[in-house]
């Protein structure tokens, strides 16, 4: 699309990391000259890609595996076929940020010691164990359902707000969580994540995923994100939010300081 006076508007799903961001898009373009709408914790995968789709958004940040895992799911595609299959629906990866965001199962210190459990197999002997999973996760094809007949598991599970995981966890009201391996709460609770011993898990790039209505030159600018943040460097920014409780937006006018590309 041509470069205009038109407004960006800026997606995310609703969970920490994907606010801070786009956020970060939204000031990066900002200290650019362009004028910036945000609709930020929109809805799940799908309603957020639905929006994208739909030109409701011109871009949100998203994950190679999610969209290969749940998005696509069923059509098989390789991570190499991405590019052309978005392309087919006139979408593209505008930058790939230089970090993997996975789903992991996560008990507490405590729990692991005391069963001996260090991967997602040994929770096959634990049936009584309970597991609260964030509502997407439940359904999912990359999610519970699958994991659960590729390892075998029977436990009950509860639906929960991802947010309010980790200290369900840690109060005992649940044993096993999906946690997100760049969530800045995991440094602060005591927390085994269970190796994926059965590869069940892809890979989780994170990359802004844009429309054709994004204009070329904004293009260009989000392009300098390309490799602009490591996994230890994104954990540090979700826990700047989920624990120091500042917010999204100075949690990613902090990190654009450092990177030296927005004041
Ligand atoms: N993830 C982990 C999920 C949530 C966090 C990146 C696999 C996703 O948004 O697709």
């Amino acid at each position: 699309a041509d470069a205009s006076a038109q407004t960006i508007v800026v997606g995310s799903k609703p969970f920490t990391e994907n606010f801070i961001l786009a956020e970060i898009s939204a000031q990066l373009l900002e200290a650019n000259g362009f004028t910036m709408e945000r609709r930020l914790g929109l809805g799940g995968t799908l309603i957020t890609w639905e929006a994208l789709k739909n030109n409701e958004i011109h871009l949100y940040p998203e994950y190679s595996g999610t969209l290969l895992q749940a998005i696509y799911s069923g059509r098989n595609l390789s991570v190499q076929q991405l590019p052309a299959a978005l392309a087919a629906e006139s979408l593209v990866s505008v930058a790939a940020l230089g970090f993997n965001n996975s789903y992991a199962l996560a008990v507490t210190e405590e729990t692991a010691e005391a069963l001996g459990m260090t991967q997602i197999s040994d929770l096959a002997q634990h049936p009584d164990l309970s597991a609260g999973f964030s509502h997407e996760f439940l359904n999912r094809g990359d999610g519970w359902p699958a994991l659960k007949r590729h390892y075998g598991l029977t436990q009950a599970t509860v639906g929960l707000e991802h947010a309010l995981a980790y200290g369900a966890l840690s109060g005992g009201s649940i044993d096993i969580t999906d946690a997100y391996t760049t969530d800045g709460e995991l440094d602060n609770f005591n927390l085994r994540l269970l190796t994926d011993d059965r590869e069940f898990f892809p890979r989780y790039d994170a990359l802004l995923l844009a429309n054709r209505e994004l204009p070329d030159n904004a293009a260009q600018v989000l392009q300098t994100l390309e490799g602009a943040l490591d996994e230890p460097t994104m954990r540090a920014l979700n826990r700047r939010v989920a624990v120091d409780k500042v917010s999204p937006a100075t949690a990613a006018s902090e990190f654009l300081k450092t990177i030296n590309i927005a004041s």
